[in-house]
């Protein structure tokens, strides 16, 4: 039969396998997990104390004395390790938190206004000066705004499906910002000088030169006796003020619903003085925006007598005209949002 452990023994090699386990232990949980083990109330070092009653006198005062000793050097051991292990953590947490000032500091990035936007604030600022207000209108408007009240007959192409987006019976996405013009002049007499930026939207095949949203600035001047050569002038003006004094205008008969006459404004290629290139398609001319006399059935749709007043109204598209004066052959870049694009604008105008 096994002769039962020396208690002393057992003493002993519990106390080298405390020490042991202090020293190798990683961190303050693993510390604490060893002082439990051995010291804790159900310890191991513990239950030899609670035990010594079983031992002889002369057994249980030498063993006493060796555990109480034991168990006052464990404490002490748990002690340093513990500061040694907290000094270890505190050091690692301190370099973690550390500042290298001398680090150069970062620079913030000021971003800059988009060159659409740009192109569109230019033309206003235009028409601003020459006493035009600007006024706005909502994009969602009334297929009568839209159409009905600008001439537009109901077999017309643009009403259809396929051109416009209807969002819900009678509504649709403004195809152009007249619709806003119609509202100014059902709410207040003439005369009127306002212009109306605003973004449009159409069902077009997207390519380099159209996107299916896309920003308007469109004008209108009404008062008695305004006529065709008022239009020229203003327009001619702005053409000069946009694209250089040396730049030459001319006006082409076209054909819209709600202005007659209606006329398109050409200037001469920014990029060949007129010669003929890739950009004019070698005509020499480029189109700039769409002009004319307003119809007297506007006139009537809108509340006002078309025997006593005249006007007339044109529409650009402002990023066709940022392509052209910003010299850029492709409308996407416009969308893209490529800072190596964007950056080229940074500064320019407001
Ligand atoms: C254009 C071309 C010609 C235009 C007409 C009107 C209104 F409301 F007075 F009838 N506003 N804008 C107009 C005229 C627009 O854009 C190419």
């Amino acid at each position: 039969m096994k002769r039962p452990m020396d208690p002393s023994e057992e003493a002993r090699r519990l106390e080298s396998d405390a020490k042991e386990e202090i020293l190798s232990a990683k961190s303050l949980e693993d510390l604490e997990a060893v002082r439990v083990k051995y010291l804790g109330r159900k310890g191991l070092l513990t239950g030899l104390l609670r035990k010594l009653g079983e031992a002889g006198p002369d057994e249980r005062r030498e063993l006493g004395r060796f555990l109480n000793a034991a168990k006052s050097a464990l404490s002490a051991e748990i002690d340093a390790r513990k500061a040694a292990l907290k000094a270890a953590r505190d050091e690692a947490s301190l370099h973690e938190e550390s500042v290298d000032i001398t680090l150069p500091g970062r620079a913030r990035e000021i971003g800059s206004r988009h060159p659409t936007i740009k192109m569109m604030r230019e033309i206003m600022e235009v028409f601003l000066g020459m006493g035009f207000t600007s006024i706005e209108g909502p994009e969602i408007e009334t297929e009568y705004n839209n159409f009905d009240a600008l001439n537009t007959p109901e077999w017309h192409p643009s009403r259809d499906e396929h051109d416009s987006f209807y969002v819900a019976d009678g509504l649709v996405l403004r195809t152009h910002t007249s619709p806003a013009q119609i509202r100014v002049m059902k709410s207040q007499p003439a005369p009127v000088r306002v212009i109306v930026p605003g973004r449009c939207h159409r069902r077009d095949t997207p390519d380099a030169s159209h996107v299916i949203s896309f920003y308007q600035v469109e004008g209108l001047y009404v008062d008695y006796e305004v006529s065709m050569a008022d239009l020229k002038g203003t327009l001619a003006a702005f053409a000069r003020e946009i694209f250089g004094t040396e730049t030459r205008v001319r006006f082409r008969p076209h054909f819209f619903p709600f202005t007659e006459p209606s006329a398109e404004l050409d200037i001469s290629c920014l990029v060949c003085g007129g010669k003929g290139c890739r950009l004019c398609k070698n005509s020499g001319w480029v189109e700039v925006l769409g002009c004319g006399m307003v119809h007297p059935n506007v006139f009537r749709h809108a509340g006002y007598d078309p025997r006593s007043v005249t006007g007339f109204a044109f529409g650009m598209g402002v990023e066709r005209l940022a392509l052209l004066k910003y010299g850029i052959e492709n409308m996407r870049v416009l969308y893209d949002n490529d800072l190596r694009f964007l950056k080229q604008f940074q500064g320019m105008h407001a």
